[in-house]
């Protein structure tokens, strides 16, 4: 697929995709971030949200970076941005309840796409309305796994 992330494992297989590559992690380390009740669906739900917000702000980037000036379309890349913004609505109300709980998989894939957001495209504003998702993810982003694989501004 020529994409990152991919993950070679020790017995040869390549496996690819955050999500597969994130429940494969999991298993290894004793099947701890997706519960396997009716929970899990939320959990896969809101992982999947932080994917697409991802996805959707990858787009934005690619196409500011890749395309050529004259061929960029600003209707494309609102477009996109409506989709994380409507994300961010959803987050910071009907999905409160379930960022303030037990630490899941949802929630860092969630925190992954802010902190994304906040090295890409940082002057669009996710926070402005969204005031229990901004405390949240200042809260979550202080965590010492957060903290260490923050990457690099550039
Ligand atoms: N949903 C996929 C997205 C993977 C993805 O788009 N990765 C980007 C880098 S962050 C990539 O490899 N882009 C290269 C390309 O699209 O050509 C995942 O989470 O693994």
């Amino acid at each position: 697929m020529a994409k990152l992330p991919a993950l070679e494992c020790d017995d040869g297989r390549t496996l690819y995709d955050s999500r597969v590559i994130c429940a494969y992690l999991d298993e290894k380390a004793g099947n701890k971030l997706y519960s396997s009740d009716a929970q899990r669906w939320d959990t896969l739900t809101l992982e999947a949200m932080g994917d697409g917000i991802l996805d959707a702000a990858l787009l934005i980037t690619y196409e500011a970076r890749l395309r050529p000036e004259g061929k960029r379309s600003d209707d494309w890349t609102n477009a996109q941005w409506c989709r994380i913004a409507g994300a961010c609505a959803a987050l910071d109300t009907r999905w409160a309840e379930h960022l303030m709980g037990p630490m899941d998989m949802g929630q860092i894939g969630v925190a992954c796409a802010l902190g994304y957001l906040d090295i890409r495209h940082g002057t669009r504003g996710w926070r402005q309305g969204n005031d229990a998702l901004s405390n949240w993810y200042a809260t979550f982003k202080e965590r010492p796994s957060m903290k260490a694989t923050e990457p690099p501004a550039n």
